[in-house]
């Protein structure tokens, strides 16, 4: 497992699916390869992000890798009934075409073993709770990068709201002009500054221990 952690540290793709392959064929549990290994490592990586010991362009591609050894397992976790820890709906906002941010989160996300739906960029309120019905999405994360498109991440809990579906779903939101201020203003149940965070909100949300 060692080896494992190293090659996703490192961002090393090819060699992390070789060793994912290797531990398999000798016989290892692909919850614990997920859990001890992939996960694990993930979160030390967002730990080291959070403390700026690492930046933007190491997580994304140690996130990749990450994104093609879990599809490696995801057959193997389907057999052994491995619950994923809950199920995420993310967008960027109507009006906002920013998306790199919110792919963080998705990844962030992902790798923390969530089960992740992606609404893309310039969704509308009506966009998102149409996919919150189609989903069943226990947490919505929402993401704006312009201050003219905050107003839509009001909107959007306005529609939930007017749809009766706001005590059925967490809301996080966050972006770089978005504030814990604003947050509470619209009345979201949280605001993470970074991808890491939104991965402690959304553990919190679902009352999953957070390491
Ligand atoms: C890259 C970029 C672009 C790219 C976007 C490419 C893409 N695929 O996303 C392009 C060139 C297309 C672009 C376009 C525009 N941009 Co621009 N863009 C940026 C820039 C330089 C970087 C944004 C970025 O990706 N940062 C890196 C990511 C990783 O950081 P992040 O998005 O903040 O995400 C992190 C956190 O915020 C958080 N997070 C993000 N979302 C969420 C969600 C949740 C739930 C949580 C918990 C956390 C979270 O986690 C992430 C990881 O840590 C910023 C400058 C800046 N400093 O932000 C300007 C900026 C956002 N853009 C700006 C502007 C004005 C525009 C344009 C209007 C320009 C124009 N005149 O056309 C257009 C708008 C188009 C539109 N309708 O959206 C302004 C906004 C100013 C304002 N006050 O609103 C900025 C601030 C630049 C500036 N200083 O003027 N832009």
């Amino acid at each position: 497992m060692d080896e494992l952690k190293r090659l996703l540290s490192n961002g090393d793709a090819e060699g992390l699916i070789g060793e994912v392959k290797r531990l398999l064929d000798s016989g290892t549990k692909a919850g614990e390869i997920l859990n001890d290994g992939l996960i694990a490592t993930m979160a030390v990586i967002g730990e080291r992000f959070k403390k700026n010991e690492i930046f933007i362009p190491e997580v994304l591609i140690s996130a990749d890798a990450m994104q093609a050894a879990t599809k490696l397992l995801e057959p193997y976790l389907a057999e052994s009934g491995i619950k994923p820890a809950g199920r995420v709906l993310v967008g960027t906002v109507k009006g906002d075409l920013h998306d790199i941010g919110k792919n963080l989160v998705c990844m962030m996300l992902k790798g923390a073993g969530f089960e992740v739906e992606d609404c893309g960029i310039d969704v509308s309120a009506e966009k998102f709770i149409e996919s919150i019905k189609s989903s069943g999405a226990q947490v919505l994360a929402l993401s704006s990068l312009l201050t003219t498109s905050m107003p839509a991440m009001k909107e959007t809990i306005e529609g939930l709201k007017a749809n009766d579906m706001r005590d059925k779903i967490k809301v996080m939101v966050g972006g770089a002009p978005i504030t814990k201020g604003f947050a509470d203003q619209i009345g979201a149940d949280g605001y993470g500054k970074d991808a890491a965070e939104a991965v402690d909100l959304a553990k919190e949300f679902l009352k999953i221990e957070v390491k």
